[in-house]
């Protein structure tokens, strides 16, 4: 008994005395950072190495991570939140699914002082004081991007199916957003037909199949990533058309099933999304929990590929 009591105390003690250590931030009484971590989903290759990114750079950077999986849905990105709020952990960081309607809840998160970072999609709120900073793509960027090498690369009138993201996320509105911007130069480019295929392969075959029996003449697929990209080849094969040549595809992303596709000549152009963003996150969770400043707005920087870029890029592809 009286062993016990000795043993209880002395955690009390040193419970309290690496809390004094804890350097005045946030962090838990082992002095170790807890990050609360509400992803998308698994939708896509993209999403699968960001997740894989945000686990190994948290365990080297000896943040204790919670993950959670909201499956696309962003009652349960909400719940996630709540969940991670009521845990206390130390910094809450979310890919939210999509832009709006996530004022209520990072209030909450306000009102308890656990700091919010945005990672690789935005919200659109006017209250930038629920977030700490925003680490990702530029999405707009991306559909620019697209559009130019579309613009570069076609002549006559030209006919654009578009597979969307998921609706009302920030990459699904700014890559559609990006894209118009740019092909407006050129009048003989048309979007003839935009739907979304919510970033999934499936998604984008579905969508690809209709787009073909109501389409009868369509020069280019525009996807706003490659698993759509891909779902789409499988449609216009099935469909006895070859893909990259009786119809262009353009996408987004440059994982390595895409990259591999467009090394094949199956996909004609893709514009990178780096999903590798766990390492800048990690840093950014440690400075916010310290009370540092940091900057409003990380962005990732990313390049373009064409065929023979995939080909030289491959054999070093991560993901
Ligand atoms: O492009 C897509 C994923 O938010 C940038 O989400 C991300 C996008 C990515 O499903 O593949």
């Amino acid at each position: 008994m009286r062993k016990t009591m000795t043993t209880a105390l002395t955690a009390v003690l040193l419970t309290a005395l690496t809390a004094c250590g804890s350097g005045g931030g946030n962090a838990a009484d082992d002095g170790k950072i807890t990050m609360g971590f509400a992803q998308v989903g698994a939708e896509s290759g993209w999403r699968t190495a960001n997740t894989k990114s945000v686990q190994e750079s948290a365990k080297s950077a000896g943040i204790e991570l919670k993950f959670s999986d909201a499956q696309q849905k962003q009652e349960n990105q909400i719940k996630a939140i709540r969940s991670y709020i009521q845990q206390k952990v130390d910094v809450i960081a979310f890919s939210p699914v999509v832009e709006t309607g996530w004022d209520t809840v990072l209030l909450e998160a306000k009102r308890a002082k656990i700091p919010v970072i945005l990672t690789d999609r935005a919200i659109d709120s006017d209250d930038t004081s629920l977030y700490e900073t925003f680490l990702g793509s530029d999405f707009i960027d991306e559909g620019k991007k697209a559009a130019q090498w579309l613009v570069e690369n076609s002549s006559g009138p030209t006919n654009v199916v578009e597979l969307q993201g998921t609706t009302g996320a920030a990459p699904a509105i700014d890559r559609k957003e990006g894209f118009e911007d740019v092909i407006r130069s050129k009048p003989d480019i048309r979007i003839v037909a935009s739907q979304t295929g919510d970033f999934t392969r499936s998604g984008g075959k579905q969508v690809m199949e209709a787009f073909l029996k109501s389409q009868p003449d369509i020069d280019v697929v525009y996807a706003h990533n490659d698993d759509m990209g891909l779902g789409a080849i499988e449609a216009i094969k099935a469909a006895g058309k070859k893909p990259g040549v009786d119809i262009k595809i353009i996408t987004v992303d440059a994982v390595k099933d895409g990259m591999t596709a467009l090394a094949g000549g199956e996909i004609n152009f893709i514009v990178e999304c780096n999903p590798l963003l766990g390492p800048q996150l990690m840093d950014l969770a440690k400075k916010v929990v310290d009370g540092e400043e940091v900057p409003e707005r990380v962005v990732t920087e990313e390049t373009t590929f064409t065929q023979d870029q995939a080909k030289t890029a491959l054999p070093d592809r991560k993901y």
